[in-house]
């Protein structure tokens, strides 16, 4: 059987790249695939959160999914601190990952910074948390953008070395979907960057919740170079800002970037920059109109998650048994 899980963190406000490299796939694969999308709110602890302020922007994420596309009621939608299994599995399978494994991974260089030694431990096995989230309910599918895909094979390889280790074929090994036009949204200030909800400057990213006017002046302010735009993807590919902008512009109007750079070839920035953020608008001034009216009633969010951890938990204590009995922990 195929099973998708995917999710994201409630750390601040989702940002377009969140939604062109991810979001807006799991709505497409929501038809083909049996899903579970989660808010990842343990791994937001990785950072210093303020309780109350973590609290909705749980429930901004949720409202989010939703308001994308997704129905939680086809769907498993909840948030992962409802199932406690993913912290057990976690710590499971953190025993049976090498230090090694871990120290390649280049989101914790980034994150960390110079201060490696001040950062936290959950910030350094965050890995393999997603490694658990995922095999705790034996996904085969993980629709994620380009960042995620060192720790995709991170959670391919423990799957491999448990199963290895116990001689089961218990884990299947998770396949990255990686879809789309915009895998890899930049920055709108520093083409060499990936769009980071952690970025200080706002105006390096366009968040779901930000109004037409909001999304116009971040569009007019992003970088750019003083040549119009080239008319081959190669030309393009040399000049970072372009190329994100061009990007997203493909992403968001449905086009390839071939197309989309037909279309704009010879364009001063001016002309493009307007025609990307009618694009912006259009596409996301629906999305945050319901997500404002869902945000509205938040007992209601508060109640879907709820019952999608009940169905999450029910798929997951089946699963932490199963591992307990392989790897010879007595069961309660
Ligand atoms: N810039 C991006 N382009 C394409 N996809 C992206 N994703 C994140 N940034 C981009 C994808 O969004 C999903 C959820 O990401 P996350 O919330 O787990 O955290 P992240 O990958 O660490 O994203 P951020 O925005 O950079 O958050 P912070 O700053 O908190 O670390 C994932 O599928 C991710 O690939």
């Amino acid at each position: 059987m195929n099973r998708i899980f995917s999710g994201m963190q409630p750390t601040r406000q989702l940002h377009l790249g969140n939604y062109l490299g991810a979001l807006r796939n799991w709505v497409a694969l929501q038809n083909e695939y049996e899903c579970i999308f989660c808010v990842v709110d343990l791994h937001a602890l990785t950072i210093a959160q303020e309780p109350e302020v973590l609290r909705n922007n749980i429930r901004e994420v949720a409202a989010a999914y939703i308001a994308a596309g997704i129905d939680p009621d086809k769907n498993i939608l909840f948030n992962q601190s409802f199932v406690s299994g993913h912290a057990e599995l976690g710590w499971i399978l953190s025993c049976h990952t090498p230090l090694g494994w871990l120290n390649r991974m280049t989101q914790f260089k980034e994150k960390a910074g110079k201060h490696r030694d001040m950062a936290n431990l959950g910030l350094y096995s965050y890995p393999v948390l997603m490694a658990a989230d995922i095999l705790l309910y034996k996904a085969t599918h993980v629709p994620v953008g380009e960042d995620q895909k060192q720790h995709l094979e991170l959670a391919r390889d423990i799957a491999g070395a448990f199963n290895r280790h116990y001689d089961t074929e218990f884990f299947p090994l998770p396949e990255p979907q990686i879809l789309g036009e915009a895998t890899r949204v930049m920055s709108l200030r520093d083409g060499t960057k990936k769009m980071s909800k952690s970025d200080e400057s706002e105006y390096s990213r366009i968040n779901m919740t930000d109004d037409a006017d909001t999304i116009a002046q971040k569009i007019r302010k992003a970088k750019t170079d003083p040549e119009p735009l080239p008319d081959t993807l190669e030309d393009l590919e040399k000049r970072p800002e372009a190329d994100n902008l061009v990007t997203i512009y493909a992403a968001l109007s449905g086009e390839t970037r071939e197309q989309a750079i037909q279309r704009f070839a010879g364009a001063q920035f001016s002309q493009f920059k307007t025609a990307l953020l009618d694009a912006a608008v259009a596409h996301l001034a629906p999305i945050t109109q319901r997500m404002n009216e869902l945000l509205a009633d938040k007992a209601e969010i508060d109640r879907l998650l709820r019952k999608g951890g009940e169905r999450a938990e029910a798929i997951a204590s089946r699963h932490l048994a199963e591992v307990k009995d392989i790897i010879g922990l007595l069961r309660p």
